[in-house]
Protein backbone atom coordinates (compact mmCIF):
# COMPACT_ATOMS: atom_id res chain seq x y z
CA UNK A 1 0.00 0.00 0.00
CA UNK A 2 1.00 3.35 -0.81
CA UNK A 3 2.51 5.30 1.96
CA UNK A 4 1.06 8.72 -0.08
CA UNK A 5 -1.70 10.91 1.35
CA UNK A 6 -4.74 10.80 -0.40
CA UNK A 7 -7.26 13.67 -1.28
CA UNK A 8 -10.90 13.27 -2.71
CA UNK A 9 -11.85 16.49 -3.80
CA UNK A 10 -15.37 17.19 -5.65
CA UNK A 11 -16.46 20.40 -5.53
CA UNK A 12 -19.47 22.70 -6.90
CA UNK A 13 -18.13 26.06 -5.64
CA UNK A 14 -14.64 25.96 -6.65
CA UNK A 15 -13.69 29.04 -4.77
CA UNK A 16 -10.27 28.80 -3.81
CA UNK A 17 -9.62 25.54 -5.11
CA UNK A 18 -6.62 26.06 -7.14
CA UNK A 19 -4.77 27.63 -4.05
CA UNK A 20 -5.75 24.28 -2.24
CA UNK A 21 -4.76 22.03 -5.02
CA UNK A 22 -1.45 23.81 -4.73
CA UNK A 23 -0.83 23.65 -1.31
CA UNK A 24 -1.89 19.82 -1.48
CA UNK A 25 0.20 18.94 -4.40
CA UNK A 26 3.13 20.92 -2.52
CA UNK A 27 3.11 18.30 0.71
CA UNK A 28 2.88 15.64 -1.79
CA UNK A 29 -0.72 14.68 -1.50
CA UNK A 30 -2.04 13.06 -4.40
CA UNK A 31 -5.24 14.82 -5.84
CA UNK A 32 -8.54 12.55 -7.00
CA UNK A 33 -10.99 14.72 -8.60
CA UNK A 34 -14.70 14.58 -10.15
CA UNK A 35 -14.79 15.50 -13.62
CA UNK A 36 -15.53 19.28 -13.38
CA UNK A 37 -13.11 19.58 -10.94
CA UNK A 38 -10.21 17.68 -12.07
CA UNK A 39 -10.37 19.68 -14.92
CA UNK A 40 -9.99 22.92 -13.63
CA UNK A 41 -6.76 21.54 -11.41
CA UNK A 42 -5.50 20.25 -14.55
CA UNK A 43 -5.84 22.90 -16.57
CA UNK A 44 -4.21 25.08 -14.19
CA UNK A 45 -1.22 22.87 -14.68
CA UNK A 46 -1.08 20.50 -10.91
CA UNK A 47 -0.92 17.71 -10.71
CA UNK A 48 -4.08 15.64 -10.23
CA UNK A 49 -5.77 12.20 -11.02
CA UNK A 50 -9.54 11.42 -12.39
CA UNK A 51 -11.87 9.89 -9.65
CA UNK A 52 -11.96 6.74 -12.22
CA UNK A 53 -8.25 6.20 -11.86
CA UNK A 54 -9.19 4.50 -8.65
CA UNK A 55 -12.99 3.23 -9.39
CA UNK A 56 -12.18 2.14 -12.81
CA UNK A 57 -15.52 3.04 -13.90
CA UNK A 58 -16.27 6.50 -15.78
CA UNK A 59 -18.28 8.86 -15.01
CA UNK A 60 -21.93 7.82 -15.79
CA UNK A 61 -25.44 9.24 -16.05
CA UNK A 62 -24.85 12.64 -17.50
CA UNK A 63 -22.79 12.79 -13.82
CA UNK A 64 -25.23 11.09 -11.63
CA UNK A 65 -23.12 8.64 -10.60
CA UNK A 66 -18.93 10.21 -10.55
CA UNK A 67 -17.50 9.05 -7.09
CA UNK A 68 -20.37 7.18 -5.96
CA UNK A 69 -18.12 3.62 -5.77
CA UNK A 70 -16.42 1.39 -3.06
CA UNK A 71 -13.46 2.36 -3.99
CA UNK A 72 -14.13 5.99 -2.86
CA UNK A 73 -16.24 5.13 0.33
CA UNK A 74 -14.39 2.16 1.52
CA UNK A 75 -11.31 4.09 1.35
CA UNK A 76 -12.83 6.90 3.05
CA UNK A 77 -14.69 4.97 5.76
CA UNK A 78 -11.95 2.51 6.60
CA UNK A 79 -10.47 2.69 9.99
CA UNK A 80 -6.95 1.81 11.48
CA UNK A 81 -8.46 -1.64 11.96
CA UNK A 82 -6.39 -4.74 11.40
CA UNK A 83 -10.05 -6.11 9.51
CA UNK A 84 -10.48 -3.03 7.99
CA UNK A 85 -6.91 -3.09 6.59
CA UNK A 86 -7.13 -6.61 5.19
CA UNK A 87 -10.62 -5.57 3.53
CA UNK A 88 -8.82 -2.67 1.90
CA UNK A 89 -6.07 -4.85 0.74
CA UNK A 90 -8.27 -7.90 -0.42
CA UNK A 91 -9.83 -5.11 -2.49
CA UNK A 92 -6.55 -3.04 -3.40
CA UNK A 93 -7.83 0.03 -2.04
CA UNK A 94 -5.74 2.71 -0.65
CA UNK A 95 -6.98 4.77 2.21
CA UNK A 96 -8.42 8.31 1.62
CA UNK A 97 -7.07 10.98 4.23
CA UNK A 98 -8.74 14.33 2.84
CA UNK A 99 -12.31 14.59 1.52
CA UNK A 100 -12.73 18.23 0.24
CA UNK A 101 -16.47 18.70 -1.06
CA UNK A 102 -19.26 21.11 -1.21
CA UNK A 103 -23.18 20.41 -2.70
CA UNK A 104 -24.80 21.13 -5.63
CA UNK A 105 -27.03 24.48 -5.29
CA UNK A 106 -29.93 23.04 -4.58
CA UNK A 107 -31.01 26.12 -2.35
CA UNK A 108 -30.29 28.30 -5.15
CA UNK A 109 -32.26 26.43 -7.49
CA UNK A 110 -35.33 26.07 -5.72
CA UNK A 111 -35.18 29.95 -5.18
CA UNK A 112 -35.31 30.73 -8.50
CA UNK A 113 -39.16 31.88 -9.83
CA UNK A 114 -41.64 29.15 -10.80
CA UNK A 115 -38.29 26.45 -10.52
CA UNK A 116 -39.82 23.49 -12.14
CA UNK A 117 -39.73 20.10 -10.06
CA UNK A 118 -37.23 17.89 -12.50
CA UNK A 119 -34.88 21.02 -12.15
CA UNK A 120 -35.33 20.95 -8.56
CA UNK A 121 -34.39 17.15 -8.83
CA UNK A 122 -30.79 16.93 -10.67
CA UNK A 123 -29.82 19.65 -8.11
CA UNK A 124 -29.92 17.20 -4.99
CA UNK A 125 -26.59 16.30 -4.52
CA UNK A 126 -26.25 12.31 -3.78
CA UNK A 127 -22.49 11.37 -4.28
CA UNK A 128 -21.37 14.40 -2.41
CA UNK A 129 -23.53 14.05 0.63
CA UNK A 130 -22.31 10.80 0.42
CA UNK A 131 -18.45 11.89 0.45
CA UNK A 132 -19.65 14.67 2.82
CA UNK A 133 -21.16 12.09 5.61
CA UNK A 134 -18.85 9.28 5.18
CA UNK A 135 -15.40 11.45 5.74
CA UNK A 136 -17.08 13.30 8.84
CA UNK A 137 -18.30 9.78 10.40
CA UNK A 138 -14.76 8.88 9.96
CA UNK A 139 -13.33 11.95 11.10
CA UNK A 140 -11.43 10.25 13.84
CA UNK A 141 -9.02 9.40 10.99
CA UNK A 142 -10.39 11.58 7.91
CA UNK A 143 -10.14 15.23 7.58
CA UNK A 144 -13.17 16.81 5.78
CA UNK A 145 -13.68 20.17 4.40
CA UNK A 146 -16.95 21.38 3.15
CA UNK A 147 -16.37 24.95 3.35
CA UNK A 148 -13.69 26.81 0.97
CA UNK A 149 -12.63 29.35 4.40
CA UNK A 150 -11.23 26.04 5.62
CA UNK A 151 -8.96 25.56 3.37
CA UNK A 152 -6.09 28.13 4.29
CA UNK A 153 -6.56 26.76 7.84
CA UNK A 154 -6.08 23.45 6.43
CA UNK A 155 -3.10 24.14 4.48
CA UNK A 156 -0.88 25.78 7.16
CA UNK A 157 -1.78 22.86 9.69
CA UNK A 158 -1.17 20.73 7.11
CA UNK A 159 2.31 22.08 6.40
CA UNK A 160 3.52 21.93 9.86
CA UNK A 161 2.49 18.13 9.66
CA UNK A 162 -0.95 16.23 10.73
CA UNK A 163 -4.14 17.71 11.16
CA UNK A 164 -5.10 17.71 14.73
CA UNK A 165 -7.87 16.12 16.50
CA UNK A 166 -9.59 19.04 17.16
CA UNK A 167 -9.59 20.53 13.94
CA UNK A 168 -10.95 17.45 12.33
CA UNK A 169 -13.76 17.35 14.66
CA UNK A 170 -14.20 21.36 14.07
CA UNK A 171 -14.42 19.95 9.97
CA UNK A 172 -16.50 16.97 10.86
CA UNK A 173 -19.32 19.66 12.88
CA UNK A 174 -19.49 21.84 9.93
CA UNK A 175 -20.04 19.03 7.60
CA UNK A 176 -23.05 17.22 9.42
CA UNK A 177 -24.65 21.18 9.89
CA UNK A 178 -24.07 21.34 6.22
CA UNK A 179 -25.35 18.29 5.23
CA UNK A 180 -28.26 18.82 7.61
CA UNK A 181 -28.77 22.21 6.07
CA UNK A 182 -29.06 21.01 2.82
CA UNK A 183 -31.31 17.98 3.37
CA UNK A 184 -33.73 20.50 5.36
CA UNK A 185 -33.84 22.46 1.92
CA UNK A 186 -34.49 19.67 0.07
CA UNK A 187 -37.77 18.34 2.60
CA UNK A 188 -38.88 21.96 2.79
CA UNK A 189 -39.25 22.32 -0.96
CA UNK A 190 -40.78 18.92 -1.39
CA UNK A 191 -43.06 19.98 1.49
CA UNK A 192 -44.57 22.26 -0.41
CA UNK A 193 -45.13 20.49 -3.66
CA UNK A 194 -46.33 17.28 -2.07
CA UNK A 195 -47.70 17.31 1.30
CA UNK A 196 -51.09 18.59 0.16
CA UNK A 197 -51.80 21.94 1.40
CA UNK A 198 -52.66 21.37 5.26
CA UNK A 199 -51.52 18.11 5.78
CA UNK A 200 -48.30 19.38 6.49
CA UNK A 201 -47.73 22.80 5.63
CA UNK A 202 -49.73 25.64 5.40
CA UNK A 203 -48.56 28.94 3.56
CA UNK A 204 -50.11 32.07 5.06
CA UNK A 205 -50.25 35.16 3.36
CA UNK A 206 -47.73 37.02 5.38
CA UNK A 207 -46.25 37.04 8.26
CA UNK A 208 -46.80 39.58 11.79
CA UNK A 209 -46.77 42.45 8.70
CA UNK A 210 -48.46 42.35 5.50
CA UNK A 211 -44.42 43.19 3.96
CA UNK A 212 -43.11 39.65 5.92
CA UNK A 213 -43.50 37.69 3.10
CA UNK A 214 -43.24 34.31 2.47
CA UNK A 215 -44.94 32.87 5.50
CA UNK A 216 -45.68 29.66 6.81
CA UNK A 217 -46.36 27.41 9.07
CA UNK A 218 -45.45 23.65 9.24
CA UNK A 219 -44.81 20.02 11.13
CA UNK A 220 -41.57 18.37 10.16
CA UNK A 221 -42.44 14.51 10.80
CA UNK A 222 -46.15 14.56 11.27
CA UNK A 223 -49.75 16.25 9.75
CA UNK A 224 -50.44 19.75 11.33
CA UNK A 225 -52.76 18.79 14.39
CA UNK A 226 -55.34 21.04 13.18
CA UNK A 227 -57.71 21.47 10.16
CA UNK A 228 -59.09 24.61 8.95
CA UNK A 229 -62.87 24.69 8.22
CA UNK A 230 -63.46 27.81 6.84
CA UNK A 231 -60.96 31.05 6.43
CA UNK A 232 -57.49 31.17 5.78
CA UNK A 233 -55.61 31.83 8.96
CA UNK A 234 -52.88 34.19 9.45
CA UNK A 235 -49.63 34.21 11.22
CA UNK A 236 -50.77 36.11 14.11
CA UNK A 237 -54.51 34.02 14.02
CA UNK A 238 -52.22 31.36 14.44
CA UNK A 239 -49.64 32.08 17.09
CA UNK A 240 -53.55 33.12 19.07
CA UNK A 241 -54.75 29.43 18.34
CA UNK A 242 -51.86 27.33 19.05
CA UNK A 243 -51.85 29.22 23.04
CA UNK A 244 -55.38 29.91 23.37
CA UNK A 245 -56.21 25.74 22.64
CA UNK A 246 -53.89 24.47 25.75
CA UNK A 247 -54.91 27.16 28.05
CA UNK A 248 -58.45 26.02 27.63
CA UNK A 249 -57.67 22.52 27.35
CA UNK A 250 -55.69 22.36 31.06
CA UNK A 251 -58.35 24.43 32.19
CA UNK A 252 -61.03 22.21 31.26
CA UNK A 253 -58.60 19.29 32.40
CA UNK A 254 -58.03 21.01 36.16
CA UNK A 255 -61.53 22.05 36.78
CA UNK A 256 -63.18 18.98 34.84
CA UNK A 257 -65.78 22.21 33.18
CA UNK A 258 -65.86 23.04 29.18
CA UNK A 259 -63.39 26.20 28.78
CA UNK A 260 -63.04 29.27 26.55
CA UNK A 261 -60.75 31.81 26.08
CA UNK A 262 -60.61 35.12 23.69
CA UNK A 263 -57.32 36.06 22.72
CA UNK A 264 -55.54 39.11 21.11
CA UNK A 265 -51.83 39.59 20.37
CA UNK A 266 -51.15 36.48 21.92
CA UNK A 267 -52.41 36.83 25.57
CA UNK A 268 -55.94 36.24 26.87
CA UNK A 269 -58.21 39.01 27.26
CA UNK A 270 -60.80 36.78 28.89
CA UNK A 271 -60.73 33.01 29.89
CA UNK A 272 -62.99 31.34 31.78
CA UNK A 273 -64.74 28.01 32.48
CA UNK A 274 -68.63 27.40 32.04
CA UNK A 275 -70.92 28.06 35.35
CA UNK A 276 -74.51 29.23 35.15
CA UNK A 277 -74.72 33.24 34.46
CA UNK A 278 -77.00 35.30 36.52
CA UNK A 279 -78.95 37.64 35.05
CA UNK A 280 -76.97 40.87 35.89
CA UNK A 281 -74.01 38.90 33.81
CA UNK A 282 -76.08 37.61 31.02
CA UNK A 283 -76.52 41.49 30.51
CA UNK A 284 -73.03 42.88 31.50
CA UNK A 285 -71.88 39.90 28.70
CA UNK A 286 -74.49 40.79 26.07
CA UNK A 287 -75.66 37.57 25.99
CA UNK A 288 -79.38 37.80 27.11
CA UNK A 289 -81.02 36.85 23.93
CA UNK A 290 -78.98 34.15 23.50
CA UNK A 291 -81.18 31.01 23.06
CA UNK A 292 -79.80 28.07 25.02
CA UNK A 293 -77.57 29.37 26.71
CA UNK A 294 -78.44 28.37 30.60
CA UNK A 295 -77.75 25.07 29.61
CA UNK A 296 -74.75 25.69 27.53
CA UNK A 297 -71.71 25.42 29.92
CA UNK A 298 -69.72 25.85 26.91
CA UNK A 299 -71.66 29.30 25.84
CA UNK A 300 -70.83 30.24 29.37
CA UNK A 301 -67.92 29.86 29.50
CA UNK A 302 -67.42 31.70 26.35
CA UNK A 303 -69.73 34.86 27.87
CA UNK A 304 -67.35 35.17 30.65
CA UNK A 305 -64.21 34.79 28.47
CA UNK A 306 -65.34 37.52 25.73
CA UNK A 307 -67.08 39.23 28.54
CA UNK A 308 -64.26 40.43 30.72
CA UNK A 309 -63.08 42.86 28.96
CA UNK A 310 -64.52 43.63 25.89
CA UNK A 311 -62.73 46.29 24.52
CA UNK A 312 -59.54 43.95 24.77
CA UNK A 313 -61.61 41.43 23.08
CA UNK A 314 -62.60 43.01 20.30
CA UNK A 315 -61.82 41.00 16.74
CA UNK A 316 -60.58 38.15 19.13
CA UNK A 317 -59.41 34.59 18.43
CA UNK A 318 -61.30 32.26 20.74
CA UNK A 319 -60.27 28.61 22.18
CA UNK A 320 -63.28 26.26 23.19
CA UNK A 321 -62.19 23.26 24.87
CA UNK A 322 -65.68 21.42 23.57
CA UNK A 323 -67.93 20.60 20.71
CA UNK A 324 -69.15 23.81 19.76
CA UNK A 325 -72.82 24.18 19.74
CA UNK A 326 -75.37 26.55 18.62
CA UNK A 327 -75.95 28.71 21.42
CA UNK A 328 -71.56 29.17 21.18
CA UNK A 329 -71.61 29.62 18.07
CA UNK A 330 -74.91 32.51 18.47
CA UNK A 331 -72.86 34.47 20.85
CA UNK A 332 -70.09 34.10 18.34
CA UNK A 333 -72.03 35.53 15.39
CA UNK A 334 -73.02 38.51 16.80
CA UNK A 335 -69.22 39.52 18.05
CA UNK A 336 -66.58 41.22 15.77
CA UNK A 337 -63.91 38.01 16.08
CA UNK A 338 -61.47 37.12 14.15
CA UNK A 339 -61.29 33.07 14.02
CA UNK A 340 -61.91 30.33 16.40
CA UNK A 341 -60.14 27.03 17.41
CA UNK A 342 -62.33 24.15 18.91
CA UNK A 343 -62.03 20.26 18.75
CA UNK A 344 -64.73 19.93 16.77
CA UNK A 345 -68.34 21.54 15.77
CA UNK A 346 -71.97 20.89 15.38
CA UNK A 347 -73.26 20.61 12.20
CA UNK A 348 -75.64 23.55 12.95
CA UNK A 349 -73.11 25.75 14.63
CA UNK A 350 -70.55 25.37 12.04
CA UNK A 351 -73.51 26.53 9.82
CA UNK A 352 -73.59 29.87 11.83
CA UNK A 353 -69.88 30.56 11.61
CA UNK A 354 -69.26 29.83 8.13
CA UNK A 355 -71.12 32.53 7.17
CA UNK A 356 -69.96 35.28 8.96
CA UNK A 357 -67.62 37.58 7.68
CA UNK A 358 -69.14 37.11 4.21
CA UNK A 359 -67.42 33.53 4.65
CA UNK A 360 -63.86 34.48 5.75
CA UNK A 361 -64.63 33.55 9.29
CA UNK A 362 -61.61 31.71 10.67
CA UNK A 363 -62.88 28.11 11.52
CA UNK A 364 -59.73 25.81 12.98
CA UNK A 365 -60.22 22.37 14.28
CA UNK A 366 -57.74 21.20 16.74
CA UNK A 367 -57.50 17.56 17.09
CA UNK A 368 -57.89 17.28 21.16
CA UNK A 369 -55.57 14.12 21.27
CA UNK A 370 -52.48 16.25 19.93
CA UNK A 371 -49.36 16.37 22.47
CA UNK A 372 -46.51 18.57 21.28
CA UNK A 373 -42.77 17.30 21.71
CA UNK A 374 -41.26 18.18 24.68
CA UNK A 375 -38.56 20.66 23.26
CA UNK A 376 -39.47 23.79 21.71
CA UNK A 377 -37.37 25.29 19.19
CA UNK A 378 -37.40 29.18 17.34
CA UNK A 379 -35.30 31.28 15.21
CA UNK A 380 -34.68 35.16 16.54
CA UNK A 381 -32.37 37.25 14.69
CA UNK A 382 -31.22 33.94 13.18
CA UNK A 383 -30.37 32.63 16.38
CA UNK A 384 -32.11 29.26 17.11
CA UNK A 385 -33.64 29.28 20.67
CA UNK A 386 -35.03 26.14 22.27
CA UNK A 387 -36.43 24.90 25.12
CA UNK A 388 -38.45 22.19 27.18
CA UNK A 389 -42.37 23.33 26.29
CA UNK A 390 -44.13 24.39 29.66
CA UNK A 391 -45.52 21.45 30.22
CA UNK A 392 -45.61 22.30 34.02
CA UNK A 393 -49.28 21.06 35.53
CA UNK A 394 -51.45 23.50 37.24
CA UNK A 395 -54.27 22.20 39.53
CA UNK A 396 -56.37 23.20 42.51
CA UNK A 397 -53.13 20.80 44.24
CA UNK A 398 -51.17 23.76 43.36
CA UNK A 399 -52.40 26.12 46.19
CA UNK A 400 -52.22 24.17 49.35
CA UNK A 401 -48.88 25.61 50.88
CA UNK A 402 -50.69 28.84 52.41
CA UNK A 403 -48.20 30.93 53.89
CA UNK A 404 -50.53 33.82 55.31
CA UNK A 405 -52.30 33.46 57.98
CA UNK A 406 -50.89 30.89 59.40
CA UNK A 407 -53.45 29.21 61.15
CA UNK A 408 -55.88 28.30 57.86
CA UNK A 409 -56.84 25.30 56.79
CA UNK A 410 -57.06 24.33 52.92
CA UNK A 411 -58.83 26.87 50.81
CA UNK A 412 -62.64 26.85 50.08
CA UNK A 413 -63.29 25.69 47.21
CA UNK A 414 -64.01 28.65 44.43
CA UNK A 415 -60.81 30.02 45.69
CA UNK A 416 -58.66 26.72 44.57
CA UNK A 417 -60.92 27.31 41.16
CA UNK A 418 -60.35 30.70 40.33
CA UNK A 419 -57.05 30.79 41.28
CA UNK A 420 -56.17 27.81 38.86
CA UNK A 421 -58.21 29.70 36.35
CA UNK A 422 -55.87 32.82 36.97
CA UNK A 423 -52.93 30.30 36.91
CA UNK A 424 -53.32 28.97 33.81
CA UNK A 425 -54.42 31.95 32.17
CA UNK A 426 -50.64 33.46 32.99
CA UNK A 427 -49.26 30.48 31.77
CA UNK A 428 -50.11 31.66 28.27
CA UNK A 429 -49.63 35.40 28.51
CA UNK A 430 -47.23 37.46 27.39
CA UNK A 431 -45.15 37.99 30.78
CA UNK A 432 -44.94 39.98 33.20
CA UNK A 433 -48.39 39.06 33.97
CA UNK A 434 -50.88 39.35 36.86
CA UNK A 435 -54.07 37.97 36.56
CA UNK A 436 -57.32 38.55 39.02
CA UNK A 437 -60.55 36.01 38.72
CA UNK A 438 -64.15 35.51 40.53
CA UNK A 439 -66.99 33.16 39.65
CA UNK A 440 -64.85 30.90 37.62
CA UNK A 441 -63.32 33.38 35.11
CA UNK A 442 -60.49 36.13 34.46
CA UNK A 443 -61.86 39.82 35.46
CA UNK A 444 -58.86 41.40 34.74
CA UNK A 445 -55.06 40.60 33.24
CA UNK A 446 -52.22 42.45 32.75
CA UNK A 447 -50.33 41.17 29.99
CA UNK A 448 -46.65 42.49 28.53
CA UNK A 449 -45.65 44.84 31.35
CA UNK A 450 -41.81 45.23 32.31
CA UNK A 451 -42.76 46.35 35.76
CA UNK A 452 -44.34 44.14 38.14
CA UNK A 453 -46.97 46.71 39.67
CA UNK A 454 -47.78 48.26 36.57
CA UNK A 455 -48.93 44.96 35.45
CA UNK A 456 -50.82 44.42 39.18
CA UNK A 457 -52.54 47.87 38.33
CA UNK A 458 -53.32 47.30 35.16
CA UNK A 459 -55.04 44.05 35.60
CA UNK A 460 -56.69 45.41 38.99
CA UNK A 461 -58.17 48.59 37.09
CA UNK A 462 -59.64 46.36 34.35
CA UNK A 463 -61.01 44.24 37.28
CA UNK A 464 -62.34 47.11 38.79
CA UNK A 465 -64.00 48.49 35.37
CA UNK A 466 -65.25 44.63 35.14
CA UNK A 467 -67.34 45.09 38.54
CA UNK A 468 -68.49 48.60 37.86
CA UNK A 469 -70.05 47.25 35.06
CA UNK A 470 -72.43 45.56 37.06
CA UNK A 471 -73.52 48.62 38.52
CA UNK A 472 -77.38 49.34 38.38
CA UNK A 473 -76.57 52.76 36.42
CA UNK A 474 -74.43 50.39 33.74
CA UNK A 475 -77.02 47.98 33.73
CA UNK A 476 -80.00 50.27 33.32
CA UNK A 477 -78.47 52.26 30.06
CA UNK A 478 -80.90 52.88 27.51
CA UNK A 479 -79.25 53.49 24.31
CA UNK A 480 -80.14 55.17 21.13
CA UNK A 481 -81.80 52.83 18.77
CA UNK A 482 -79.46 51.19 16.25
CA UNK A 483 -76.48 51.96 18.91
CA UNK A 484 -73.59 49.02 17.68
CA UNK A 485 -72.43 46.51 20.18
CA UNK A 486 -68.93 47.48 19.74
CA UNK A 487 -69.81 51.22 19.86
CA UNK A 488 -71.78 50.31 23.29
CA UNK A 489 -68.46 48.45 24.51
CA UNK A 490 -66.72 51.84 23.98
CA UNK A 491 -69.16 53.97 25.80
CA UNK A 492 -69.51 51.58 28.98
CA UNK A 493 -65.42 51.30 29.23
CA UNK A 494 -65.25 55.80 28.64
CA UNK A 495 -68.03 55.80 31.70
CA UNK A 496 -66.87 53.28 33.93
CA UNK A 497 -63.20 53.97 34.09
CA UNK A 498 -63.98 57.44 34.82
CA UNK A 499 -61.77 58.84 31.54
CA UNK A 500 -64.96 60.70 30.22
CA UNK A 501 -64.05 63.41 28.06
CA UNK A 502 -65.21 66.91 29.39
CA UNK A 503 -66.42 69.26 26.82
CA UNK A 504 -66.59 69.77 23.12
CA UNK A 505 -67.03 66.95 20.21
CA UNK A 506 -65.33 64.28 22.19
CA UNK A 507 -67.87 64.35 24.71
CA UNK A 508 -70.67 64.94 22.09
CA UNK A 509 -69.79 61.69 20.42
CA UNK A 510 -69.80 59.92 23.74
CA UNK A 511 -73.17 61.25 24.67
CA UNK A 512 -74.55 59.97 20.95
CA UNK A 513 -75.09 56.63 21.74
CA UNK A 514 -77.84 57.00 24.53
CA UNK A 515 -81.40 58.16 24.89
CA UNK A 516 -80.60 59.51 28.48
CA UNK A 517 -77.16 60.53 29.01
CA UNK A 518 -75.86 58.57 32.28
CA UNK A 519 -74.13 61.07 34.82
CA UNK A 520 -70.58 60.20 35.59
CA UNK A 521 -69.59 58.23 38.88
CA UNK A 522 -68.43 60.38 41.72
CA UNK A 523 -65.54 59.05 43.52
CA UNK A 524 -67.85 58.35 46.53
CA UNK A 525 -70.29 56.08 44.57
CA UNK A 526 -67.29 54.62 42.83
CA UNK A 527 -65.80 54.01 46.53
CA UNK A 528 -68.96 52.29 47.44
CA UNK A 529 -69.72 50.26 45.14
CA UNK A 530 -66.09 48.97 44.93
CA UNK A 531 -66.17 48.31 48.32
CA UNK A 532 -69.28 45.52 47.89
CA UNK A 533 -66.35 43.24 45.44
CA UNK A 534 -65.09 40.63 47.21
CA UNK A 535 -63.31 37.03 47.36
CA UNK A 536 -61.38 37.85 44.38
CA UNK A 537 -58.32 35.68 43.73
CA UNK A 538 -54.90 37.16 42.49
CA UNK A 539 -52.17 35.11 40.65
CA UNK A 540 -48.86 36.44 39.56
CA UNK A 541 -46.20 34.59 36.95
CA UNK A 542 -43.35 35.58 39.16
CA UNK A 543 -42.82 36.78 42.94
CA UNK A 544 -43.87 40.39 43.92
CA UNK A 545 -40.84 41.93 44.71
CA UNK A 546 -42.40 44.95 46.91
CA UNK A 547 -45.63 45.15 49.09
CA UNK A 548 -46.88 47.33 46.37
CA UNK A 549 -48.44 45.24 44.43
CA UNK A 550 -50.54 43.68 47.64
CA UNK A 551 -51.78 47.15 48.24
CA UNK A 552 -52.95 47.78 45.00
CA UNK A 553 -54.53 44.01 44.64
CA UNK A 554 -56.79 44.44 48.05
CA UNK A 555 -58.34 47.66 46.77
CA UNK A 556 -59.65 45.25 44.44
CA UNK A 557 -61.69 43.13 46.39
CA UNK A 558 -58.78 40.69 46.43
CA UNK A 559 -58.92 38.04 49.25
CA UNK A 560 -55.90 35.38 48.06
CA UNK A 561 -53.04 35.90 46.36
CA UNK A 562 -51.25 33.21 44.93
CA UNK A 563 -47.30 33.84 43.33
CA UNK A 564 -44.17 32.06 43.55
CA UNK A 565 -41.44 33.39 46.28
CA UNK A 566 -38.25 33.85 46.32
CA UNK A 567 -37.95 37.86 46.39
CA UNK A 568 -35.49 39.34 48.95
CA UNK A 569 -39.10 41.47 49.90
CA UNK A 570 -40.90 38.04 50.47
CA UNK A 571 -40.80 38.60 53.97
CA UNK A 572 -43.06 42.17 54.00
CA UNK A 573 -45.04 40.70 50.94
CA UNK A 574 -46.85 38.18 53.37
CA UNK A 575 -46.70 40.66 56.49
CA UNK A 576 -48.65 43.24 54.32
CA UNK A 577 -51.18 40.24 52.94
CA UNK A 578 -51.92 39.34 56.32
CA UNK A 579 -51.81 42.79 57.81
CA UNK A 580 -54.85 43.24 54.91
CA UNK A 581 -56.32 39.91 55.68
CA UNK A 582 -55.41 38.43 52.42
CA UNK A 583 -54.69 34.93 52.24
CA UNK A 584 -51.51 34.42 50.42
CA UNK A 585 -50.71 31.12 48.83
CA UNK A 586 -47.15 30.32 47.35
CA UNK A 587 -47.40 28.41 44.01
CA UNK A 588 -43.85 26.78 43.54
CA UNK A 589 -43.63 27.44 39.47
CA UNK A 590 -42.51 30.52 37.53
CA UNK A 591 -44.62 30.75 34.32
CA UNK A 592 -42.66 33.72 32.62
CA UNK A 593 -44.02 32.96 28.87
CA UNK A 594 -43.18 34.75 25.92
O1 LIG B 1 -24.85 13.59 -9.08
S1 LIG B 1 -24.10 13.30 -7.92
O2 LIG B 1 -24.85 13.16 -6.74
N1 LIG B 1 -23.30 11.92 -8.11
C1 LIG B 1 -22.07 11.71 -7.64
O3 LIG B 1 -21.62 10.58 -7.63
C2 LIG B 1 -21.31 12.85 -7.17
N2 LIG B 1 -20.08 12.91 -6.64
C3 LIG B 1 -19.82 14.19 -6.37
N3 LIG B 1 -23.03 14.45 -7.68
C4 LIG B 1 -21.80 14.14 -7.22
N4 LIG B 1 -20.86 14.97 -6.74
C5 LIG B 1 -20.96 16.43 -6.69
O4 LIG B 1 -20.45 16.93 -7.89
C6 LIG B 1 -20.20 17.12 -5.61
O5 LIG B 1 -20.93 17.27 -4.41
C7 LIG B 1 -19.86 18.48 -6.21
O6 LIG B 1 -20.82 19.45 -5.83
C8 LIG B 1 -19.97 18.27 -7.71
C9 LIG B 1 -18.67 18.47 -8.38
O7 LIG B 1 -18.75 18.09 -9.73
P1 LIG B 1 -17.61 18.45 -10.77
O8 LIG B 1 -16.34 18.04 -10.15
O9 LIG B 1 -17.95 17.64 -11.98
O10 LIG B 1 -17.67 19.92 -11.01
Amino acid sequence: MSSQKIAIVSVYDKTGLLDLAKGLAQQNVRILASGGTARMIRESGFPVEDVSAITKAPEMLAGRVKTLHPAVHAGILARNLESDEKDLADQNINKVDYVICNLYPFKDTVAKVNVSIPEAVEEIDIGGVTLIRAAAKNHKRVTILSDPNDYAGFLSELEKGEISDSSRNRYALKAFEHTADYDAAISEFFRKEYAGSGDQHMALRYGANPHQKPASAYTANQQLPFKVLSGSPGYINLLDSLNAWPLVKELKEALGKPAAASFKHVSPAGAAIGLPLTPEEKKVYFVNDIEGIDSSPLAQAYARARGADRMSSFGDVIALSDIVDVPTASIISKEVSDGVIAPGYEDAALEILKKKKGGKYLVLQIDPDYTPGPIETRTVYGVTLQQHRNDAEISPKSFTTIITPKDAGALPESAARDLTVATITLKYTQSNSVCYAVNGQVIGLGAGQQSRIHCTRLAGDKADNWWMRFHERVLGIKWKKGTKRPDKSNAIDLLVSGQLPKDGAEREAFEAVFEQIPPPFTPEEREAWMKQLSNVCVSSDAFFPFIDNVFRAARSGVKYIAAPSGSQNDGAVFETAEKLGVTFVQQNTRLFHH
